[in-house]
């Protein structure tokens, strides 16, 4: 008998890659290929091996493989790009652009060759620049490229806000929209704890630290770990916007898509809210915004697009 199942390809099978292998399989979404540079072959493989000697202990049977091969990621459904590096201390994600821009070309240009109908999320940073270089490479539909940092600053959003609370995160409904840095907007207008707006459980000084903590967070965790960043809940962010697109599930989430006039921005990847089915990004929906919001949300685009101005 043969099974037909989801085919979900992680280019660079380093920090989140690994996380991410493991949470598809974990999810059973489909079977997984890592792939890595000819040099790091060995770390896909073995972080392949490592999560297909795990199957018994959780009883998924999806099948984890690691390669350096393109070729073994044809036909892919879902692309999760990683690769490129990360930050360290001190370092802003603009300061990636260099190495990274270099990295996301070749890497675009083997998925043209090879996965031409895939669903891409590229997590690699700068989040916004990368994306918009990953669409205009591979030439793909708009609504089939997309960023994931929308659905992890929000979380980081969520969290903050159900621990200042004192509740479960599950209560908490938040969003955090536009560039994935510190101009990102963390909306306190219309976050609420089951369905009651959070204006009226902390008080303003308590927002306003919440939302300085959202904006640094990832900074707040490179420092911590001292060599590289956030890799245990961008892994999960992404994994939950490739399960939206092969379930059809229509998830309302919050991704960097490519605006066409909407909040007042045309050609950019912007962090907004969508809706991911199997059409990829169906939707960008436009919700309201309280003046400062608005006020930021522009700064923020003027940020996204002084970086993409930069690529050459
Ligand atoms: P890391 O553990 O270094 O993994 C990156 C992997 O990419 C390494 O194994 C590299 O060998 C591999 N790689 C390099 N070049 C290529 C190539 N041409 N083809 C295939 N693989 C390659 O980093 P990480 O997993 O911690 O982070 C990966 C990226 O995600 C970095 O750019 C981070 O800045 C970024 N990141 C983004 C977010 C967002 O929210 C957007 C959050 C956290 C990290």
């Amino acid at each position: 008998m043969t099974y037909k199942r989801n085919k979900i390809a992680l280019i660079g099978a380093g920090q989140i890659g690994g996380i991410m292998a493991l949470l598809c399989a974990q999810k059973e979404l489909g079977d997984v290929v890592l792939l890595d540079i000819p040099r790091m072959e060995g770390q896909a493989k073995g972080k392949a091996l490592d999560i297909m000697m795990g199957r018994p202990v959780d009883g998924y049977d999806a099948e984890v493989t690691g390669t350096s091969d393109y070729a073994d990621v044809a036909g892919a459904d879902v692309v999760i790009v990683t690769a490129g590096v990360p930050r360290k201390p001190g370092m802003s994600r603009a300061d990636l652009i260099g190495i990274n821009l270099k990295i996301i070309r070749d890497v675009a240009g083997s998925l043209k060759q090879h996965c031409p109908d895939a669903f891409v999320i590229v997590i690699t940073n700068p989040l916004d620049a990368m994306v918009y270089t990953m669409q205009k490479e591979t030439g793909f539909p708009t609504n089939m490229v997309c960023g994931m940092a929308g659905v992890l600053d929000s979380a980081r959003l969520r969290y903050l806000l159900a621990d200042g609370i004192g509740i479960s995160v599950g209560q908490v409904q938040a969003m955090t929209l536009g560039g994935h840095g510190p101009s990102m907007v963390p909306l306190v207008s219309t976050a609420n704890a089951g369905g009651v707006p959070v204006t009226t459980l902390l008080d303003s000084e308590t927002l306003d630290a919440i939302v300085a903590r959202t904006r640094k967070a990832g900074s707040e965790i490179v420092g911590l770990l001292g060599n590289g960043s956030a890799f245990f809940s961008p892994a999960a962010s992404a994994v939950k916007m490739a399960e939206a697109y092969l379930k059809d599930l229509k998830s309302v989430l919050p991704a960097a898509a490519h605006l066409t006039g909407q909040y007042g921005q045309d050609g950019i990847y912007f962090g907004v809210p969508t809706i991911i089915g199997a059409g990829g990004i169906e939707k960008v929906i436009e919700v309201p915004l309280s003046d400062d919001e608005r006020a930021a949300l522009d700064a923020s685009a003027g940020k996204v697009k002084d970086l993409v101005a930069s690529i050459k």
